[in-house]
């Protein structure tokens, strides 16, 4: 055991600093866990909790659930594993909503997510994403849905066939909005190349087609997916914005 004591005062003064620092970053990040256990298991902590920091602002911070409108599950498990770290807990609902006939995604996702939080009464978010391919003039892009639905990833790459420009973007648009109000949006895209043939059993939809640096959507595990997606792009603009106290 070394005797802190006897150090020179510089080494003293940088492991003071560290260890404080650490223990500071350690309680940081452990303090909404914390505080929802305390919550759950303690009445009394529950009260002193509710009294220090208001039901509204637990409510916002450490206890938030946004209804996510959308028919596809597995959206709502890549956007789950995404906000999940941040205290927001997701809960599907699939009322659908009138998706508007644009060329863009974002007045899609405007409209969706205020349709659904009028709707449902409730704060709500939607996800309208695609697949824009630069040698298709950006096609499928706002209809990936139902391309996907009625080609499929076959015939894409039949489209594709001999093709050298294979640039494509895949994009996300988030749209939150709580009833009565106007929607805020939030976009995210990733840059890649339509792949030669299918690779992959990974994900869903366009994964096994859509390559970022060589490698399929389809080829990489969840966890890589999801830490470099448009998805990704876009719910961390989202949660940084719920960050701010929104
Ligand atoms: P909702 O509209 O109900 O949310 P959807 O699957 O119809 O579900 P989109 O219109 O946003 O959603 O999706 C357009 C298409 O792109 C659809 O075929 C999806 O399967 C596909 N897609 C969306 N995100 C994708 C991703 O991360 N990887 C691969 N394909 C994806």
């Amino acid at each position: 055991m070394i005797d802190i004591r006897s150090l020179p005062l510089v080494p003293k003064v940088i492991l003071i600093a560290g260890f404080t620092i650490g223990i500071v970053s350690f309680i940081l990040f452990l303090r909404y866990p914390i505080i929802l256990i305390l919550m759950k298991y303690s009445p009394q902590y529950r009260e002193f909790i509710k009294r220090t920091l208001g039901a509204k602002k637990i409510k916002k911070t450490i206890m938030r659930k946004i209804i996510f409108v959308t028919g596809n599950p597995h959206k709502v498990r890549e956007a789950g594993d995404i906000l999940s770290h941040l205290g927001i807990t997701l809960e599907q609902n699939n009322c659908g909503y009138p998706e508007l006939q644009e060329d863009e995604l974002e007045p899609i996702a405007g409209f969706g997510a205020r349709w659904a939080a009028d709707k449902l009464d409730y704060e709500v978010m939607v996800d309208d994403s695609g697949l824009f391919i630069e040698a298709l003039g950006g096609f499928p892009g706002p209809y990936s849905a139902y391309v996907f639905d009625t080609l499929g990833n076959e015939r894409i790459l039949k489209l594709m066939e001999g093709e050298t420009n294979r640039r494509a973007v895949f994009k996300c648009v988030i749209g939150y909005c709580r009833p009565g109000e106007e929607p805020y949006l939030f976009s995210g895209e990733v840059d890649g190349e339509i792949a030669d043939e299918m690779r992959g059993n990974g994900g869903f939809g366009y994964d096994p087609i859509f390559a970022v640096s060589g490698v399929t959507f389809g080829e990489m595990g969840e966890e890589e997916k999801n830490g470099l997606s448009h998805r990704y792009a876009a719910l961390t603009e989202f949660a940084q914005w719920l960050k701010k106290g929104q």
